[in-house]
């Protein structure tokens, strides 16, 4: 038994099974290891950055921690886009590299390369993994292994990366028995005793007396008890509840507690109801400046604020300072709101927000996004209705990946998730062709029924090789935004400079015929470019059992609204658009129904 057998040995007792790899002679030892180890299941890909963004597609849906294997040098390197996604997106991942002969490194010599391909990775990913080293001594392996593991679960979770040289892969080790499992991690570790009552008591006060409460859940609340906790949420307070991208799963969307999430694309309704509430609870949400605003201080502006995030940093964050902040698990945290609250409390609280409540409904129904949309292009699929009409097919067991671009943002507005149906991208990243391997990861989850993925011809373009890496026996489809361009580069560079540089054929950037590329991957090929030929399209799609390549015919100028807009004034400045009044602005009727008939305000 040499260290490789022993790492494979380790994985599988903390529960590993899958590992997402592309091969190369300095990561030889381990990939044959893992091989020669008959409970973990080697998933080969044509890029690294496909294997993190798998893994990473891998985890959203089986909570399961997911294990890269790379090589030294270009192998190590080529994952480090999907790898930083993981750090923004606190996502779990373990990445073991290959690296050269102990002698053969750079260390601390100051050249740029000894050993052969070599890059010294571990100061390269150092900024955004809990834990990275180079490990130089066989015999404190199982060691650094456990405190690595612990590292990537404790508190706010994210990746963690083990390098590790030919020669260490390849020492003896003679230790009969493992570690026994006692001392690793499986979930977050914060303790309910440790939330101070203090906090709790005082927000049940306010909530007591708040007319217009609110309540985000952001997917920092997401653990293995949060479907329970949201249940028991919605069943006892009728309190509206806003979500963010990464958690808009996590409630249906006909359920009557759901109002959206805010953002710069996010729900017009959200957004001014997040302005006009008169207290506010963060719930595990991380209020990245796409969910406040660039008006940051102004965010929730009239409320009282309470915030709950495992990250202390983030409570410090200059953008915005919250009266009353906790440092804790948020599903922890609600955990004891439960708790603490009596029946009479409860009683207060939803006839004290009753007419709030209300009027939030009205409004939801006005700002629906699918109003401020017409269906009447015969040669185009506006995106948005196309979201509409997919919903229709979406079933429980369903995993819906987007993305970047049109098909993150439009989808996040006008989908309809059943209970069950998850909804994921890698929002806070955004990387580009990113969909594809995150869904065909998805495929090796256990609970896998159906894959649908959402991209955009330039994300695709990024990616184009993981079509080979779709299972053929699997029920899994591609729908793409085929707009022969960047339409969100498009836009940008419209309001701004008034003139285009790399955005399609016209300006520099060539894509290629799709019915070709899906013939060569020999996947099923279906062309659509106006409604009628949709609703045909779908029933069929999702009758297959195998892959389908949707092409749908979109247009570069499709409009993506509501967004908040900044505008350049007169003198060349920028004005930073307000969350409450998207772009299209409101108008008048609009104006006077939601201040003189629901009290709103909207600036
Ligand atoms: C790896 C990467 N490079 C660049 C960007 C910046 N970017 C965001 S959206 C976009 C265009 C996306 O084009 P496409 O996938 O065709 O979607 P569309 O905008 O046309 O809907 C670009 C270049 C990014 N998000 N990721
Ligand atoms: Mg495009």
């Amino acid at each position: 038994m040499n260290i490789a057998d022993l790492l494979a040995d380790l994985l599988v007792n903390h529960g590993v099974s899958k590992v997402f790899s592309v091969t190369g002679g300095a990561s030889a030892e381990i990939n044959d290891a893992f091989l020669r180890n008959k409970k973990l299941k080697l998933v080969y890909f044509h890029n690294e950055a496909s294997c993190s963004y798998a893994a990473e597609g891998y985890y959203r849906t089986t909570g399961k921690i997911p294990v890269c294997l790379v090589t030294v040098g270009p192998g190590a390197t080529n994952l480090i886009t999907g790898v930083f996604g993981n750090w923004t997106e606190s996502m779990p991942l373990l990445v073991i590299s290959g690296q050269n002969f102990r002698k053969h490194t750079i260390s601390h010599t100051g050249l740029r390369q000894f050993g052969v391909q070599e890059a010294n990775i571990v100061p390269i990913v150092e900024s955004f993994t809990k834990f990275c080293s180079t490990i130089l001594e066989p015999n404190k392996f199982e060691e650094i292994f456990l405190e690595c593991w612990n590292k990537m679960l404790e508190s706010r979770m994210g990746p963690v990366w083990l390098d590790i040289p030919i020669d260490v892969q390849k020492a003896p080790w003679s230790k009969n028995n493992l570690t026994t499992n006692t001392n690793f991690l499986t979930a977050k570790n914060d303790s309910i005793q440790s939330i101070p009552d203090d906090f709790i008591l005082n927000y049940i006060e306010k909530l007591r007396k708040s007319q217009k409460p609110l309540i985000h859940i952001g997917n920092g609340f997401r653990s293995p008890n949060s479907e329970k906790l949201l249940a028991e949420l919605i069943n006892k307070l009728k309190v509206p509840l806003l979500l963010t991208h990464n958690s808009y799963d996590m409630v249906e969307t006909n359920n009557p507690r759901n109002f959206g999430f805010p953002g710069i694309f996010g729900q017009r309704y959200s957004n001014l109801m997040v302005q006009n509430c008169d207290l506010y609870l963060s719930l595990g949400v991380r209020l990245s400046l796409a969910q406040i605003g660039f008006d940051s201080q102004n965010y929730a502006k009239q409320a009282e604020k309470f915030q709950v995030e495992i990250d202390f940093r983030e409570i410090k964050k200059p953008s915005l300072q919250f009266e009353h902040a906790l440092c804790a698990d948020a599903s922890l945290v609600l955990e004891k709101i439960l708790g603490l609250m009596s029946a009479e409390d409860i009683k207060a609280i939803n006839s004290q927000a009753s007419l709030w409540y209300e009027n939030c409904t009205i409004l939801r129904e006005h700002f629906d996004v699918l109003k401020e949309q017409v269906d009447s292009s015969t040669n185009y699929i506006n995106p948005y209705i196309f979201i509409r009409d997919l919903s229709r097919y979406l079933s429980s067991n369903d995993f819906v990946f987007t993305d970047m671009g049109t098909s993150y943002q439009t989808t996040y507005q006008a989908i309809r998730l059943p209970k069950g149906c998850r909804l994921i991208t890698n929002t806070g990243f955004a990387p580009m062709g990113w969909a594809l391997p995150a869904s065909v990861g998805s495929t090796y989850s256990e609970d896998y029924s159906r894959a649908i993925c959402l991209s955009g011809d330039g994300g695709l373009m990024m990616s184009l090789q993981d079509l080979a890496s779709i299972p053929s026996n699997k029920k899994f489809i591609i729908f793409l935004y085929n707009n022969n361009g960047y339409l969100t580069q498009r836009q940008t560079q419209e309001a701004y400079y008034g003139r285009f540089t790399g955005v399609d054929e016209l300006t520099g950037l060539k894509f290629p015929e799709y019915s070709a590329i899906a013939q060569a991957f020999s996947l099923d090929y279906f062309r659509v470019t106006n409604h009628n030929q949709l609703i045909e399209m779908l029933p069929k799609v999702f009758a297959k059992k195998t892959p389908s390549f949707v092409d749908l015919t979109m247009s570069l100028t499709q409009l993506q609204k509501p967004r908040v807009m900044s505008k350049i004034d007169a003198d060349g400045n920028i004005k930073i658009g307000s969350l409450e009044n998207m772009w299209p602005y409101l108008k008048l009727e609009d104006r006077n129904f939601i201040t003189n008939r629901l009290g709103f305000k909207y600036e």
